[in-house]
């Protein structure tokens, strides 16, 4: 009795001091970037991950959110290298964003690889999401979970858009890797690179003519307001979220509240890519009456007329499956084929 009462204790003490040897270095709080705030579904994701996180871990993880990639200056194609580095703890990052440091994530740029949700499942949810899962624990970031920001659609402000002819000479604002230059470049538009938060200035002032976004997002940003009436649904690309630690931040939290921080990623990114179809995917088209509502032309690709984009963007698809690996491209496009 006596023996067993000592034992018990003794764990106890060495549970207790394990514990608060952690408890040492956890940090006030551990800042999170995300390129869209609350008023979107991704900054919204980032809520939700930081509240299950606070509720897992009884309070020992506290999160703060940085929209607008505001750890660096808004420079979203710098987010990758601030997690890296430690500027930044926590992000749920766009594949396009993170694709100058990491090619491979060029995948989902690819034009008209996906040509549905199932196929973008069939990407994330299967042997070429772990793969490059895989890919960035070796580039020293820790990945969680996936989430969406959704498939991007097309809009200008001058004319509608049903062949690549329409979109001659259009300033088209674009973001992430040269892939995007070349994409629009091919189709015989005027790409140029710029942030997020140069993106709504330029387009309300005209410097730019067009822009590639979900619809989500085109909704919610009021791009109709700046001029954007004009939106062609062409699935070209899709962009998933992905849910990031930084190493040395996971490696100072205890095995539990990794588990608690991974399963809270996973729940709310699961959560994100429902919100971020509701409106969108299927029969539920909730989104793009309201789009219509608000004045904008919307125009809907015949299979012929999709074709004719597929075609005039093909080289720069077959020479960025060699950028980014042949075998992950073929991989892709076999788990495609099969969902
Ligand atoms: O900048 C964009 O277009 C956005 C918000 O969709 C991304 O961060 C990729």
């Amino acid at each position: 009795m006596l023996r067993r009462t000592f034992l018990a204790a003794s764990t106890a003490c060495v549970v207790l001091a394990a514990g608060s040897a952690w408890a040492d270095a956890y940090r006030a709080e551990y800042r999170l970037s995300t390129v869209l705030g609350t008023a979107f579904a991704w900054g919204q994701a980032g809520e939700r991950w930081a509240e299950l996180v606070k509720e897992k871990t009884q309070g020992r993880i506290n999160i703060k959110l940085y929209p607008g990639t505001s750890l660096v200056g808004g420079d979203q194609t710098r987010e990758f290298t601030a997690i890296r580095q430690g500027v930044i703890d926590l992000a749920i990052g766009s594949t396009i964003n993170w694709s100058p440091q990491v090619k491979e994530l060029n995948l989902f740029s690819l034009p008209f690889l996906m040509p549905d949700y199932k196929a973008i499942d069939a990407l994330t949810q299967g042997e070429v999401g772990r793969q490059l899962f895989k890919i960035l624990e070796q580039r020293e970031v820790v990945p969680l979970a996936w989430g969406e920001n959704g498939f991007r659609e097309m809009s200008n402000s001058k004319h509608a858009v049903a062949t690549p002819a329409d979109m001659k000479g259009f300033k088209f604002r674009v973001v992430g890797s040269p892939l995007y230059n070349e994409t629009f470049t091919a189709l015989g538009a005027n790409p140029t690179q710029m942030s997020w938060a140069d993106a709504q200035p330029a387009l309300a002032t005209g410097a730019v003519d067009g822009q590639e976004n979900p619809l989500s997002v085109f909704v919610a940003a009021k791009l109709p307001t700046v001029g954007q009436k004009y939106l062609t649904l062409w699935h070209y690309v899709a962009d998933p979220l992905i849910f990031v630690v930084n190493k040395e931040v996971w490696a100072s939290w205890t095995p539990a509240d990794q588990e608690a921080v991974r399963q809270a990623a996973l729940q709310a990114g699961r959560e994100n890519v429902e919100k971020a179809r509701k409106g969108i995917a299927g029969s539920d088209n909730a989104v793009l009456k309201q789009i219509e509502a608000s004045g904008v032309t919307v125009t809907t690709l015949t299979p012929e007329q999709r074709d004719a984009f597929v075609k005039a963007t093909r080289p720069v698809y077959d020479k960025w499956a060699k950028t980014i690996g042949a075998d992950l491209v073929k991989k892709a496009e076999t788990a495609i084929a099969k969902r």
